[in-house]
Formats: C-alpha cells, structure tokens, sequence
C-alpha cells in the first residue's frame, strides 16, 4: 500500500479522548521495546511519526494515526516493562478490556514481537483478549535485520508454537532495513477490508 499522508489524529490517556473517527482501525500492541513505533514508521515511511523511545515503556497512551484518510492505526503502550508497577500493569489490561469491548471500528490486532525473543507471558495474555473478544490477529517479527535467515526460521517455528498460531499468521519484517514492509501491509489490508 502506498501511504501518500500520514498524521496523528489523537493521543488518549483515558476514553473520553478516542476520536470519533468510523474508518476501520487495528490496535498495534507488544512487550515494551519490541518495535512497534519503528514498525508504524516504517509502514507510514516517516522517521518520527511515531515516538520511537530511546528508553523502554515511554509511551503511556494511545496514539491513533491517521493513514491515507482511509485507516487508524492505534499505537498502544508496550507492555512488560520491567519497572512498571503492578497496578500500571491492571490499568493496562483494563485499557485493552474496554478497547475492545467498544471499539466496533476495530478490524484487527498486530501483535509486534522481537523475533530473537520468546513470546512472553504477557504476549499470550494479550492474544487470549484478542480471542475472547473475537478480534483476528496478525503476528510481525520485527528486527530480522538482527538474526540469519537460519535463526529466521527456527524463531519463527517457536513463536508460532507458543502463541498457538499458524506460522501463516507471522509475518518477518525489519523497520530499519525496511524489509517486509509491503507484506505487512498487504496482510494488514486484508484485516482492514473485513466485513462487520
Ligand atoms: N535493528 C533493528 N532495530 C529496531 C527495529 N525496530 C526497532 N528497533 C529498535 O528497537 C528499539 C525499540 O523500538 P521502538 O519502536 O521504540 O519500540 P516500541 O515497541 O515502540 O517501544 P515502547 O514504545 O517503549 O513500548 C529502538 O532502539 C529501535 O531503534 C528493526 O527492525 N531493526
Ligand atoms: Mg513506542
């Protein structure tokens, strides 16, 4: 997909401030540091649209962007940070809870994962509200600028083990390299053209 105009719509700390907007919307979520700011650079071609942290966990609230006129994407918080209280941890399962039993618009959930890292505890929790509240998901393993197409390979088959999904459902990308990219894209597209 060719993104010709990318911008933030809305950054929310609490519900009231989700922008009105009906387009068809995917939630872009992951462990803390796993890239999922670099990611929407890359799919938007932009440096800093997305607040790319030097230190893990800074992004404490929902950035929705608006793609082409056409789509959001929502940048969630990366979960996981080692520091992050217990009670930051509960607000941030509340968070998603009320995000998809509201968010009607929502098609998807792209789930970014460190393709060297195993998924974690918290991936799979994420996964199971994905699937409780019926929302399809998309796997990206992000930095295979990192790993040889050996380990490329192998860290696929244990993601996919893990999260109890179909290798078909990952996809490998790097945002640095921008390898990937356009096939993420297309797999996205298909999540945002769903019906109902
Ligand atoms: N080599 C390489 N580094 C990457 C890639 N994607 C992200 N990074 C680096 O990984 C670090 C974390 O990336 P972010 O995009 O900020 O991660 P995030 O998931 O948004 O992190 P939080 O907002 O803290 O949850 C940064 O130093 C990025 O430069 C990639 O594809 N290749
Ligand atoms: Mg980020």
């Amino acid at each position: 997909m060719q993104v010709k105009q990318s911008s933030l719509l809305q950054s929310a700390v609490k519900k009231e401030q989700w922008p009105q907007s009906e387009l068809p919307e995917l939630i872009m979520v992951g462990r803390s540091n796993a890239g999922k700011s670099s990611f929407i650079n890359a799919l938007c071609n932009r440096k800093n649209l997305a607040y790319v942290g030097k230190q893990p966990g800074k992004t404490r609230i929902l950035n929705f962007f608006l793609i082409n006129k056409d789509y959001v994407l929502v940048d969630a918080p990366g979960y996981g940070y080692a520091v992050a209280s217990q009670k930051t941890t509960i607000d941030f399962g509340d968070m998603m809870e009320e995000y998809f039993q509201s968010r009607s618009q929502c098609k998807g959930m792209v789930m970014i994962l460190d393709i060297r890292r195993k998924p974690s505890q918290d991936d799979i929790t994420m996964l199971e509200y994905a699937r409780y509240y019926q929302v399809p998901c998309l796997c990206v393993l992000t930095k295979a600028d990192k790993v040889s197409n050996n380990e490329k390979a192998k860290q696929k088959q244990i993601i996919a083990s893990t999260l109890r999904m179909d290798a078909r459902n990952l996809v490998v990308v790097s945002s640095e390299k921008k390898v990937g990219i356009e096939q993420a894209w297309e797999r996205m597209e298909e999540l945002l053209k769903q019906e109902g």
